[in-house]
């Protein structure tokens, strides 16, 4: 069997994978490491400097089947240990990635903190809608109205938007993409990685075992093809147009992009 061209960045012997069929999260992992291997070959970014750091959660189980420096630490605490990490060794290019329970619920708080810092971090936000792997309990990301195991009525809840809560925090870049568009998780990626401070990558991923089938869509192509259709991609959309809203959509995009100096500059640690 040929080898494919970026199983160099995976630990190959630990798959197959425990995600299900349909779910996004994988094809927003190969699109994250096809990023990292253009950077890599451009000779921008060494192999063994890179680091993925992980809370806990379906998505959080990316971190035991890379194949360069990884963490898998605790549930909402991804960020806090990746900042030691990149203030401990700032030649380091540290990522997070993390469901959006991980990110924007039990981490909340440090999202906060990191993006106010300009922390010299890439984040990535699985945006699956629930807290999948503990059964699609309500999260901060889920839409108003919609039914969740634990809001069988139907979400009261106003959802965070994270896109805003880290844009007027100061992040230098913040981004949406969608697992139905991976040509932009990889294109905003590989933006990001070039960067310094504060970088924000939100990725909408079709959840079909723990989410889609909850609402009532039977097959996975049907949510995927769903969520395709909810997915608007715009150039340079304003932060006005970033709501999460299950009956309008939502748009894809580059809402920020700044250059401000990153946390380790302000520091006076590069
Ligand atoms: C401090 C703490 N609280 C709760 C849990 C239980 N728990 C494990 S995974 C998970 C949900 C993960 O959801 P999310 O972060 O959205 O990731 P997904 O599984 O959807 O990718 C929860 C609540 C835990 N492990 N640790």
């Amino acid at each position: 069997m040929s080898a494919h061209p970026l199983d160099k960045y995976l630990v190959t012997k630990r798959l197959p994978h425990i995600w299900c069929p349909g779910c996004g999260i994988g094809v927003a992992l190969a699109a994250i490491l096809r990023a990292i291997d253009r950077r890599v070959r451009e000779g921008a970014l060494k192999p063994e400097n890179l680091v993925m750091v992980t809370g806990i959660g379906c998505t959080a189980r990316a971190a035991i089947y890379v194949s360069f420096d990884s963490a898998h630490t605790i549930h909402g605490r991804a960020i806090p240990f990746a900042s030691g990490a990149k203030l401990a060794n700032p030649k380091l290019e540290v990522m997070v990635l993390g469901g959006d329970g991980d990110i924007a619920g039990i981490g909340g708080n440090h999202l906060l903190h990191a993006a106010r810092r300009n922390m010299d971090l890439t984040v990535f936000m699985i945006t699956n809608m629930v807290y999948a792997m503990t059964g699609g309990q309500v999260a901060p990301t889920t839409p108003t109205g919609m039914y969740t195991t634990t809001t069988p009525k139907g979400n009261p809840e106003t959802p965070v938007n994270v896109i805003k809560l880290v844009a007027y925090q100061g992040a230098n870049y913040v981004a949406r993409a969608s697992t139905t568009h991976p040509a932009l998780i990889e294109r905003y990626t590989y933006r990001a990685l070039g960067m310094e401070g504060f970088r924000f990558i939100e990725i909408i991923s079709p959840c079909p075992e723990i989410f889609g089938r909850h609402i009532g869509f039977r097959d996975p192509v049907e949510l995927y093809e769903e969520i395709k259709k909810k997915s608007k991609y715009k150039p340079k959309p304003s932060l006005e147009e970033s709501d999460l809203d299950w009956e309008r959509g939502w748009v894809l995009g580059e809402f920020i992009e700044r250059n401000e100096p990153g946390y380790l500059k302000r520091i006076g640690r590069v």
